[in-house]
């Protein structure tokens, strides 16, 4: 397989902790992200966000990448990036008002000629958030115009989806633009199936008149990590939403799913282990009276040494009420 030679580092901060690691760590920060009440902070000199959701527990959360290897900073391409010499971090935000569709589509295309055009063609991992995910626009729904854009711009720049889906995720926040922020890299990734459900970019079209194109999980070597990040993950089996309207259910078919990809990892590289130290999850909440049903649930099947964040936020169909991303570090050299 091949190999990623930086290892990367992500942590899940609040505003103190993140400020201590911009100077510890000058110079190795990938990029930011900030989850919860409007900034009243400086914004950092690395690639940054701030997307408005709900933090359940804390005050603001940042989501932090950094890198053993320096980074570069190059935000040519209107997007904001930086680098070490096997992954790329970026970041862009763009208006999501109107025309979402073709807002996806432009995005992504400036996405892929970027991470072409640098050198870092293959997308790892991809996060979007926008507001009114669930809402109606002329006739569909926001997220399923997102979905046509997305699609339209994998076809537009040749990249076949079956092989080039990262994993990915699609939040509904309480307002502001489209947000995109990914990791690419020079050597391709290795997509990870679920065997309990559909490839998303093969579901029926009544989900939509494309399909969402992401890969349950995307795999990748480091020389001292491996990495495995996992999509937004929810009570789906096949294609079919399960357990509507029952959050404990819905947890625990959620947590059979990360389960299911951690496991189709491993048999992809047995290096790979899910014993819960190493991994960090996002868990989004559509109901925040829903968090201690979800909090007990996660905590049950991952114990408490897992990093679990819990962030409110619309779910990208209107009858999820839990989704949980994830990544898992193994190391190797062990
Ligand atoms: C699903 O499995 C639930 O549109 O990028 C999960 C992860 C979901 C990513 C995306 C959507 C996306 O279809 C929703």
């Amino acid at each position: 397989m091949n190999r990623v030679r930086a290892a990367l580092g992500l942590d899940y901060l609040d505003a103190q902790q993140f400020e201590a690691v911009r100077l510890a760590k000058k110079g190795h920060v990938l990029g930011a992200i900030a989850f919860g009440s409007r900034p009243d902070y400086e914004v950092p000199d690395c690639p940054f966000a701030w997307i408005d959701l709900l933090t359940l527990e804390r005050d603001a959360v940042f989501e932090v990448w950094t890198s053993e290897q320096p980074v570069v900073r190059d935000d040519s391409y209107g997007i904001a990036t930086t680098r070490n010499e096997d992954v790329l971090f970026g970041c862009l935000q763009v208006d999501a008002e109107t025309h979402l569709e073709q807002s996806a589509h432009r995005a992504y295309c400036s996405v892929f000629d970027a991470i072409d055009r640098l050198g870092y063609g293959h997308l790892l991992r991809v996060w979007h958030y926008f507001p009114r995910i669930n809402a109606d626009a002329d006739g569909l729904e926001r997220y399923r115009r997102f979905n046509v854009g997305r699609h339209e711009a994998f076809l537009s720049r040749h990249r076949k989806i079956e092989e080039h889906a990262p994993a990915a995720c699609a939040l509904g926040t309480r307002g502001g633009p489209l947000t995109i922020y990914f990791l690419a890299a020079r050597q391709a990734g290795q997509p990870v199936s679920n065997p309990r459900q559909w490839a998303p970019y093969r579901y029926p079209e009544s989900y939509g008149p494309r399909g969402p194109a992401f890969s349950r999980a995307m795999l990748a070597q480091t020389d001292a990590d491996m990495l495995l990040f996992i999509s937004g993950t929810a009570s789906i089996v096949d294609h079919r939403t399960l357990h509507s309207g029952n959050v404990e259910e819905q947890a625990s078919e959620t947590v059979r799913n990360l389960r299911a990809v951690v496991e189709q990892a491993r048999l992809a590289d047995p290096r790979f282990s899910d014993d819960g130290a190493g991994v960090s999850f996002k868990t989004y909440v559509r109901d925040s009276r829903h968090l201690p049903a979800i909090r007990k649930r996660v905590a049950e099947a991952f114990g408490h040494d897992a990093a679990v964040v819990y962030l409110g936020a619309d779910i990208c169909r209107s009858d999820l009420l839990v989704e949980v991303e994830g990544v898992c570090f193994a190391r190797t050299d062990a």
